[in-house]
């Protein structure tokens, strides 16, 4: 996720050095310029992004830390939009979220995905109602959906899609549901008629949130759209699925301060965990090379029990995430969903996952060799990957089949992993990153001299 992104980031960072003048900064704002409307972003938003930057790090006096905190204070403006983030509840249930979109935007499909989250992370008791009555085969995919998932759905082809949202809510009164998602029927275009029945299902049903579900790879026409939803039905957030098809990433920059309503989740890929909340702070750090901790541990609590997901994120917090870990985790990761974007919360991966592109992470060369390492290993170095040395490494090496080199190259990618990880999930990552970005890019940097 938001890959290229990240590099382009990097590169005008890397123009500028820790105390520097109006021409370097110059050069970092072009190079940032240009890498955002080359990822999609749109014109306007890139031009009060550059110009803010620009301002603020003069303000601040032209160097490395002001542009870097310049950039990421503009960029969490511009994420940010007013209204709730991520999933809210009511603060009585049921809280009602009535789905929309256009035809094939991936609503139903994303009306599972919630469905999990809620069921899975949030411990919920999840009612989906099946409102989408004009394609003969919705009800039957949505009952395969509520099948897999194990939630509890009101599904009738026979009734209209006012009497199903009515059964609904009335089940979910009487039966005490916290959630009840209503999936309705998508509209080609904007078609008065079905956009009708949406005010309608909107009135009957009073939903909490209305969601907009936006096709990432239709591009600045999910802009439009949402924009059109809004002002017709009144939406409450977007979700851009599909985001694993969009390499570039621009208009999930864009799309909450164009529309004035904030992007909630992001799908990221066609499986049922695929999906993550989009929460502008994270997000900031992602984009700026950092990785997304908290969210890493989101989802690893969704499979794991919470008491194993606390110990993992203690030992990530200590720096004690060892072989044994890491083995763990893999196997938990086949619940995880799409590979890609796990391993792009991990700070230091995204180049790691960006080589992967699709490929099946388990069966990768990098993971195999991993694999291979680890069986080579006494229990003992499983636990410590400090007590590897040469010797150890030699008998390692020989017993995976794997060079030196390779061993060498492993460990030090798993060390580096762990040591970045423990330094960010503890009090001031922020500024940790910040630093660690200054050094990345070779500028120097004098982490520990106050400004
Ligand atoms: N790769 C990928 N595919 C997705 C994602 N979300 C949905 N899809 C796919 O997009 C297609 C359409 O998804 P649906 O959920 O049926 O879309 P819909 O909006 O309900 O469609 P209608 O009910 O016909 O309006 C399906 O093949 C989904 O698997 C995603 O985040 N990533
Ligand atoms: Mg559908």
């Amino acid at each position: 996720m938001f890959d290229t992104l990240t590099d382009s980031f990097k590169n005008a960072i890397g123009k500028i050095r820790f105390h520097d003048d109006e021409k370097a900064l110059k050069k970092a704002l072009t190079e940032l310029r240009k890498s955002l409307l080359k990822a999609d972003v749109h014109h306007k938003v890139v031009k009060e992004l550059v110009t803010t930057v620009e301002k603020d790090t003069k303000a601040a006096g032209i160097g490395k830390e002001a542009f870097l905190a310049a950039l990421q204070k503009e960029l969490l403006r511009i994420l940010t939009a007013k209204g709730n983030q991520g999933f809210v509840f009511a603060s009585r249930p049921p809280t009602v979220v009535l789905m929309t979109g256009l035809q094939g935007s991936g609503k139903t499909t994303t009306t599972g995905k919630l469905a999990t989250m809620l069921k899975e992370q949030k411990k919920k008791k999840v009612l989906i109602a099946a409102a989408d009555l004009q394609r003969l085969a919705a009800v039957e995919q949505l009952r395969q959906i509520a099948e897999q998932i194990g939630v509890d759905l009101v599904a009738d082809e026979n009734a209209t899609p006012d009497e199903v949202v009515k059964r609904a809510l009335k089940k979910a009164e009487d039966e005490l549901y916290d959630v009840v998602l209503i999936d309705t029927a998508g509209r080609l275009a904007i078609d008065e008629e079905l956009m009708e029945e949406l005010a309608r299902i909107r009135d009957l049903a009073q939903p909490d949130e209305i969601f907009y579900v936006a096709d990432a790879m239709t591009g600045m026409d999910a802009v439009r759209t949402a924009q059109t939803f809004k002002d017709k039905i009144g939406i409450t957030g977007v979700i851009l699925s599909k985001f694993d098809a969009d390499s570039k990433g621009g208009v999930a920059l864009g799309i909450a301060h164009q529309v004035g309503v904030p992007l909630r989740f992001i799908g990221s890929g066609e499986k049922m965990p695929d999906l993550e909340p989009f929460i502008p702070e994270r997000i900031t750090g992602r984009l700026m090379g950092a990785g997304d901790i908290e969210g890493l541990a989101e989802k690893t609590a969704a499979v794991i029990d919470e008491k194993t997901a606390k110990r993992v994120t203690q030992k990530i917090k200590k720096g004690q995430f060892n072989f044994n870990d890491f083995l763990e985790q893999m196997e938990q990761m086949k619940k995880l969903g799409s590979m890609k974007s796990i391993l792009g919360m991990i700070p230091g991966m995204g180049n790691m996952a960006k080589q992967l592109g699709d490929l099946d992470l388990e069966n990768s060369e990098e993971v195999k060799h991993i694999k291979a390492m680890i069986s080579s290993m006494t229990p003992k170095e499983r636990e410590n990957p400090d007590l590897l040395n040469n010797s150890r490494k030699r008998r390692i090496a020989q017993g995976s089949g794997l060079s030196q080199m390779e061993v060498n190259r492993v460990l030090k990618q798993f060390k580096n992993a762990a040591k970045m990880a423990k330094k960010l999930s503890g009090k001031g990552g922020m500024k940790q990153m910040q630093q660690m970005m200054q050094q990345m890019q070779g500028g120097g940097g004098f982490p520990g001299i106050p400004r």
